[in-house]
């Protein structure tokens, strides 16, 4: 058997080097299919014949090759992303907490933190990497900061929020934005459904707002895909949301921080006992950083990626069927064509298109493996971060100070 720190020290090879190891085979098999391909076309022209085991051999070339690259590409993103948990500061003992992911919101987060703070023992604000005053204005108001040194996105100051709520022994913890958004007022709700028997209590803001016909369409598809893949809300993507211990504690295991973190919530949540809190949220100048088009766009990546990732064998099933389907539809395609000069269309256009899914799937897949065993890793030990995982340098040489103090 391999020694584990060899295995740990290959599989961060392969993960800091998937660009270069998976996207150059990716090339190089693109360019031996498109090589293949060439001579095929060229034999073709003089027999007046495709030789079928050339042409599939071509075929398989190419898609390989696609997934080979996009592997690498998937990986590079990833890995770019990739979250490491920072060091909590003492934290009191508090019952209940209220959770701020907060991310450049200079001038609305002290509003905020001093109305909940009316309604909760303990605020807590990640400020994930700032670069206006956030962390002074929320420390002024109240509240207990903990700073990610560079942006991380909003799911990883969840992530870290959920592991100081743990830290500060919360039986309820509620999480909502700090842009002022969500009404802290509202939180008696919520703490109100958890403490009646609910372990995750979900704002719907629905029976309040009034939203342009056009964009509540466009929602309600999101919601129904949402549905359909993830788990049942009726306003999925709110971010107001309370969680019990229990909830916390689900979500502290398997919580993944770098994509969509509504969806993931809900997916991680799907089968805890879940309230719906009619709230109120207000729309103002500064309600969002990215435009809503951009947003649905999000949203849909975000719960295709999450239910092909949570479901890795059915992806996998679902991968090596369209690709043997789309194999035999291409030498069907062509044995037609050699003996008619007839070139199916239908069959011809699914082959393409189950290909193209049959590999993105198995790139997907092949990549989360890789990412999830390293991520474990990364994540289970905060002592060792800075020697084993894949971060970027300033966030190496930040934790390795905070280490040496
Ligand atoms: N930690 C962190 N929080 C973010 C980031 N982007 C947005 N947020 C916070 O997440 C909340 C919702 O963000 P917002 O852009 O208002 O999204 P929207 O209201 O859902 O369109 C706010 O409290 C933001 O401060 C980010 O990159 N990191
Ligand atoms: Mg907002």
């Amino acid at each position: 058997m391999m020694p584990m720190a060899t295995m740990q020290r290959g599989m961060r090879r392969v993960v800091k080097y998937a660009l270069t190891y998976f996207g150059t085979t990716g090339v190089i098999l693109l360019l031996i299919g498109g090589l293949l391909l060439f001579t095929l076309v060229g034999k073709y022209n003089e027999a007046r014949k495709i030789d079928i085991i050339h042409a599939t051999a071509t075929f398989v070339a190419l898609a390989l090759g696609q997934t080979m690259l996009t592997a690498g590409v998937v990986t590079y993103v990833a890995v770019r992303r990739s979250y490491t948990p920072p060091p909590l500061p003492p934290l009191p003992k508090a019952e209940t907490v209220a959770l701020i992911p907060a991310y450049n919101e200079e001038g609305r987060i002290g509003a905020v933190v001093r109305e909940a703070k009316k309604y909760v023992d303990l605020v807590i604000v990640a400020d994930d990497g700032s670069a206006d005053n956030t962390a002074k204005e929320a420390e002024e108001a109240g509240a207990v900061v903990i700073r990610h040194p560079q942006n991380m996105g909003k799911g990883a100051a969840v992530a870290t929020l959920i592991k100081a709520a743990l830290a500060a022994d919360a039986k309820y913890a509620v999480l909502l934005d700090a842009d002022g958004q969500h009404d802290p007022a509202d939180t008696p709700k919520f703490l109100q459904a958890l403490k009646s028997g609910a372990d995750h209590a979900a704002g719907n803001r629905f029976p309040h707002t009034k939203m342009p016909t056009i964009r509540r369409l466009g929602y309600k598809a999101l919601a129904l895909l949402h549905r359909i893949l993830i788990a049942k809300l009726n306003d999925p993507f709110n971010g107001y949301r309370a969680f019990s211990r229990k909830a916390l504690e689900t979500l502290n295991q398997d919580f993944d921080p770098s994509y969509g973190v509504e969806t993931e919530i809900n997916y991680q949540l799907r089968k805890t006992k879940t309230i719906e809190i009619p709230i109120k949220v207000k729309y103002h100048e500064a309600s969002s950083k990215t435009n809503f088009i951009i947003q649905g766009l999000n949203i849909v990546t975000t719960i295709l990626w999450t239910a092909i990732t949570k479901r890795l064998f059915l992806a996998l099933a679902l991968s090596l069927i369209s690709t043997c389907l789309s194999i035999m539809l291409f030498v069907n395609v062509v044995s037609l064509f050699n003996t008619t000069r007839y070139i199916r269309l239908t069959y011809s256009t699914f082959a393409i298109l189950l290909e193209i899914i049959g590999t993105v799937l198995m790139a997907i897949i092949i990549m989360n493996i890789i990412i999830k065993t390293y991520n474990r890793k990364c994540n289970n030990s905060i002592n060792d971060v800075p020697n084993n995982c894949a971060i970027s340098k300033k966030l190496k040489q930040w934790l390795l100070n905070k280490y040496d103090e």
